[in-house]
């Protein structure tokens, strides 16, 4: 039996891939709430494919529950939140977790955190809370890192067919893991060592971060010259060696714009190129305010509720606003203006801020500059309904 700890967005995909594929699977977390409506089949999140996932988790005996299991195998998938200030990773929610597991498992249990963590965690909390308990790694307990590469809006697929990697003390256990995952994934899995599947993660990560910010930087250079960026970027990316992403409002979500942060944390002094990038990336919001405020200059628009951002989610097609660029927009825009500007999301469903609109018809009509944030399929459906507004459009 696998018992997985933690059914966010990671665990809970995780858990119904596991129990889909056949496995014994207990999805473990200490809401209550989630728990008993996972048990009524309802979803926290949206999500493509995980419903119909779900049913079939549920129809082979998956089952969810506040308490710890005893068994031979952990997943741990909590919250892994960095601090702000010192930049660093706050470990306290898989210490707890590990803690909880300690107090139940058998003797021999492999214990795998699939949680993204900064590059040394393993060493400096987890095997030491292990030994603190008195448990001998690699006798009472296996220690592993998974760490999870699935990005929201193609989890499902992604689970199935991007490549893993497994980090262990010891080759034997990693492969024996690494057989668990084989149930589902489709895709190479690589064994190797805990800090190496630590660092590979993180900078993964850092390069997406690096690569955005780049666009991000080319895009503020193009304006300023009346160059068309994405022109430019779709030219330069026929060469078969370059691959630049796409400038946007600012990078959102819990993954791209926290984990670079954990190598500028660790190692301050040789981090000038990641810095910068999440320096760039984190000016894109107030880039994207200097550009309403120039058109409501030009078009002589005074009232802020005259303008409407769409989309609250922090990127396409999903309901998630963790770092969303909106609400980083939003911030700004508090401080510097009024409030009352309009705000609308198809996807976010409960509000998120007390002047978010209903219904998408009734948003367009009492604006008159739109601002696209996110680029959900939703708007691309309904391109035909704006035509007469003046519109900042951020996802092109
Ligand atoms: N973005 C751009 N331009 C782009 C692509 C993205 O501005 O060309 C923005 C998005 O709008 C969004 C942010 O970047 O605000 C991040 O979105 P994303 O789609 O790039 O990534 P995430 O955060 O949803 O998922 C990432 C993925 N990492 C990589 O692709 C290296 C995913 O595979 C990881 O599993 C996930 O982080 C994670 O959990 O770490």
């Amino acid at each position: 039996m696998i018992n997985i700890i933690g059914l966010g967005y990671i665990g809970l995909p995780t858990a119904l891939m596991f129990a889909k594929s056949g496995e014994v699977v207990v999805g473990t977390d200490y809401n209550t709430d989630l728990v008993n409506s996972l048990e009524k089949g309802i979803l926290p999140f949206e999500e493509e494919g995980l419903e119909e996932l779900h049913q079939k988790a549920l129809n082979n005996g998956i089952t969810f529950s506040t308490e710890y299991q005893k068994t031979h195998t952990y997943i741990l998938a909590v919250p892994t939140p960095y601090i702000k200030e010192s930049k660093k990773l706050d470990p306290k929610y898989v210490i707890s977790a590990l803690n909880s597991v300690l107090d139940v498992c058998d003797k021999g249990a492999s214990v795998i955190i699939e949680s993204t963590v900064s590059p040394g965690t393993v060493d400096k909390y987890v095997r030491p809370e292990i030994e603190r308990r008195g448990y001998v790694i690699g006798e009472d307990i296996h220690l592993l890192h998974a760490p999870e590469r699935i990005i929201p809006g193609n989890m499902i697929y992604e689970l199935e067919h991007n490549s893993r990697t497994i980090g262990a003390d010891n080759i034997e256990i990693g492969e024996k893991i690494k057989g668990l995952y084989l149930n589902f994934c489709k895709a190479d899995i690589v064994v190797t060592d805990i800090r190496s599947a630590e660092m590979s993660k993180v900078v993964e990560n850092t390069f997406r971060d690096i690569n955005i910010a780049f666009a991000n930087e080319l895009a503020k250079i193009c304006q300023m010259d009346n160059m068309d960026v994405y022109e430019i970027i779709r030219i330069a990316n026929m060469h078969p060696r370059v691959n630049i992403m796409q400038p946007g409002p600012g990078v959102g979500g819990h993954c791209i714009s926290v984990d670079p942060w954990f190598l500028v944390g660790d190692y301050p002094d040789l981090t000038n190129l990641i810095l910068t990038a999440r320096k760039i990336n984190d000016s894109m919001p107030k880039h994207v305010l200097g550009r309403i405020r120039d058109i409501m200059r030009e078009h002589n628009i005074k009232d802020i509720s005259k303008v409407g951002l769409y989309g609250l989610a922090y990127k396409e097609d999903v309901d998630d606003t963790r770092e969303s660029p909106t609400l980083q927009l939003l911030e700004r825009m508090d401080e510097h203006l009024a409030f009352g500007v309009k705000v609308f999301d198809p996807h976010v469903k409960n509000s998120v801020v007390d002047y978010q609109s209903a219904n998408f018809e009734e948003f367009l009509n009492e604006i008159e500059i739109l601002v696209i944030m996110v680029g959900h399929n939703h708007i691309k459906e309904n391109l035909n309904l704006i035509k007469s507004k003046h519109v900042l459009d951020t996802k092109n």
